[in-house]
């Protein structure tokens, strides 16, 4: 099998939330694989500069430009910038995501929105501003990162869940209803993986530390890199004919309830 299969070559990809953690290494995944990198950032100019200094570094080609995901008219006049500047979007990985760890009874309803409409509402913002100019194309990838929370749920995470299932089935919907022009449309669903917004969890002692030990076969935490491959087989030809799939890549969990803690 040839390697032209995963060959990402003048591929014009957006990933957004990509100047840190999961979104930052599946970014650096498929621009090593030869796409022309656009990454998303909305917290400052500066580290979106920075994120895209390390990338051009890495001789990557790579552009960034600070939107607001869950701002419908933002997003679109970004999306109007990028393909004027850059090109079509050929690829768009819906990376971007924030998660309040809150039991339910005390979670504010504002907060609860606010997950739902960064986890939930902004793919499906920028998912129908970017497939326009697919469809155009007949040709496109989308990838909505998922969760184990997209299958599985956990105290306090009750918002995140409810986002994260809901975005596998908008990746369903997605890939019924684009996949006649000629776009997958598949999630990436991460275990657990050793990033800033796990680290509150994954501090030594913790027990919620030993618990993702524990339950997970592979017996350890994820590294962040360990899910390029997922990124750029998903980004390529090599996945035309997968669609509507969330392929989770989490060292096993979904695979067992667990084991006792002593064996
Ligand atoms: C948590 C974790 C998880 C992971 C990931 C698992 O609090 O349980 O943060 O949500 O981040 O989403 O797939």
């Amino acid at each position: 099998m040839s390697t032209s299969l995963f060959d990402l070559k003048g591929k014009v990809a957006l990933v957004t939330g990509a100047t840190h953690g999961l979104g930052m290494a599946m970014a650096r995944g498929i621009g090593q694989a030869g796409a022309i990198l656009i990454i998303n950032g909305n917290s400052s100019n500066e580290k979106i500069d920075k994120a895209v200094a390390i990338f051009k570094s890495e001789g990557i080609k790579a552009f960034g430009y600070r939107f607001d995901v869950t701002n419908e008219d933002q997003v679109q006049k970004a999306i109007a910038r990028i393909e004027n500047e850059v090109g079509i979007i050929d690829i768009l990985i819906n990376n971007a995501g924030i998660i309040k760890r809150t039991p339910l009874l005390e979670m504010e309803v504002t907060d609860f929105e606010q997950v739902i409409k960064v986890d939930l509402v902004s793919p499906f913002i920028v998912s129908k501003a970017v497939v326009k100019g697919m469809i155009k194309r007949k040709s496109g990838k989308i990838i909505n990162i998922c969760s184990m929370m997209s299958e599985l749920a956990r105290n306090t995470v009750g918002a995140y869940a409810a986002a994260k299932g809901g975005l596998k089935m908008l990746t369903q919907n997605m890939c019924v209803e684009w996949a006649p022009y000629n776009i997958q449309v598949n999630g990436i669903g991460p275990g657990y993986f050793a990033t800033e917004q796990t680290k509150p969890i994954r501090v030594e002692g913790h027990p919620f530390n030993e618990f993702i030990v524990n339950r997970t076969p592979a017996g350890m935490w994820g590294d962040p890199d360990e899910l390029q491959g997922a990124a750029v087989f998903l980004s390529s030809k090599a996945s035309d004919f997968v669609n509507g799939q969330i392929l989770y890549v989490d060292g096993g969990i979904l695979a067992t309830i667990g084991k006792p803690s002593n064996e």
